[in-house]
């Protein structure tokens, strides 16, 4: 099958947007398998059924690297009380946050857990998400935590999107247990079982005052590197207690948040590769004021990616393409950033060489969209301009 007549971002790391105009992307099975200009393409390909493409541009098809899409119930009524005066962090000390939509969690079902993410699922997929990472951490006991994981795995099964899974046990502690006894006695426990089902891609955590301090996350992340797990972790979202350099000395994926990292954190995640993921929609939510440091990330190299960080407290946001808005209009970030944040660095936050830009041999998941220009799609607000997803080579 070949597309032809395109624009094509292939976000290859040439800049521009490695964009190539009148273009044309074949596509073998569910592989990408040549990509060029028109006027190149191999003399075997030249009889392929085709279809042309008007001018449309395509994209690699989004990546979101972090979500909390699978969770029960809803906070709107903390919504309500932040609005009213409380913060984020009083309302979780309250026994309300992330505690709240715990109880919600383990009073649903398996199958309930599934119908109440596929609707947001739903949106990420009509603005041309193909693959999506999906956390646990709203059930802080193994049976939920378990179960949430298997949800988001049949997510994957009866929608046509790749699901990659976060194990992120260490999101809060319940209230009747302590940080430490939670994670020997629940935490690592579940973890372990969680693995031995093939439930876990990564291992997550919270490192942040009203969560789990720097030693507990290493011993977490120790775990993991027992079980050959890859790392990230939420860091430095609400203050800086080392989580991104500690990511760092782990080889974690990402480093995700990052409004109170500094220069120095940004160093140590240019070394170790280590992918900033940032989370414009929580930023927004909360009305943080600290922006994450964009110039010592883009200084050092580090890799910025975008997400939408979906979640029923600090980030109820189902659009990949508003949270590139946000990443540009609050951040800075380029349009071009923007793209390469839901792209390449996306593909590259959750581990995934095969995906995230238009090369020969990468999965032909692709984004077809009715713009003139790839700036176009940061540049909106509330607007969707897909014409049509590819996934797996099928559109
Ligand atoms: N940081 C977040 O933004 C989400 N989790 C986290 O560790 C928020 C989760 C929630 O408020 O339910
Ligand atoms: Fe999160």
């Amino acid at each position: 099958m070949l597309l032809r007549n395109v624009t094509i971002a292939t976000m290859d790391g040439a800049t521009p947007y490695g964009l190539i105009r009148e273009g044309a992307v074949a596509l073998h099975g569910a592989q990408i398998a040549w990509v060029g200009k028109m006027d190149a393409l191999p003399r075997d390909w030249a009889n392929a059924e085709s279809l042309d493409l008007d001018g449309r541009l395509v994209t690699p098809g989004l990546v979101d690297c972090h979500t909390h899409v699978v969770h029960g119930g809803n906070r709107a009524r903390e919504f309500e009380m932040r609005l009213e005066g409380a913060s984020y962090a009083e309302i979780a000390r309250a026994g309300g946050g992330i505690v709240s939509t715990v109880a919600q969690t383990r009073a649903a079902s398996e199958d309930a857990l599934v119908a109440s993410a596929l609707p947001r699922v739903d949106a990420l997929i009509a603005e041309g998400v193909t693959t999506l990472e999906i956390k646990s951490g709203y059930g802080l006991e193994r049976d939920t935590e378990l179960r949430m994981l298997r949800a988001a795995r049949r997510i994957g099964k009866v929608r046509p999107i790749h699901v990659c899974t976060s194990f992120l046990g260490a999101h809060a502690t319940p209230a009747d247990i302590g940080a430490d006894a939670y994670l020997d006695d629940v935490c690592l426990p579940a973890l372990d079982a969680a693995h031995a089902e093939g439930l876990v891609d990564a291992v997550d955590g919270f490192c942040e005052g009203i969560a789990f301090a720097p030693d507990q996350i290493r011993r977490l992340f120790e775990r993991a590197g027992a079980l050959g797990l890859p790392v990230k972790l939420h860091a430095e979202q609400l203050s800086n207690l080392g989580g991104a350099r500690l990511a760092a000395e782990f080889g974690a994926l990402s480093a995700d948040h990052l409004e109170y990292a500094d220069d120095g954190d940004a160093a140590a995640m240019a070394a170790a590769g280590t992918v900033a993921v940032i989370l414009p929609a929580a930023f927004y939510t909360l009305r943080e004021t600290q922006a994450p440091p964009i110039d010592a990330f883009r200084r050092h190299g580090v890799p910025m990616a975008l997400a939408t960080d979906c979640n029923p407290g600090s980030s109820p946001m189902t659009s990949l393409l508003l949270t590139m808005n946000m990443g540009a209009t609050l951040f800075r970030m380029t349009p071009e950033d923007c793209l390469a944040g839901v792209t390449r660095n996306a593909a590259r936050a959750l581990g995934l060489q095969d995906r995230g830009t238009i090369t020969a041999g990468a999965r032909a998941d692709l984004a077809i969209w009715d713009v003139e220009h790839p700036r176009d799609l940061s540049y909106r607000i509330g607007f969707n301009p897909l014409w049509k997803r590819v996934y797996g080579g099928k559109l």
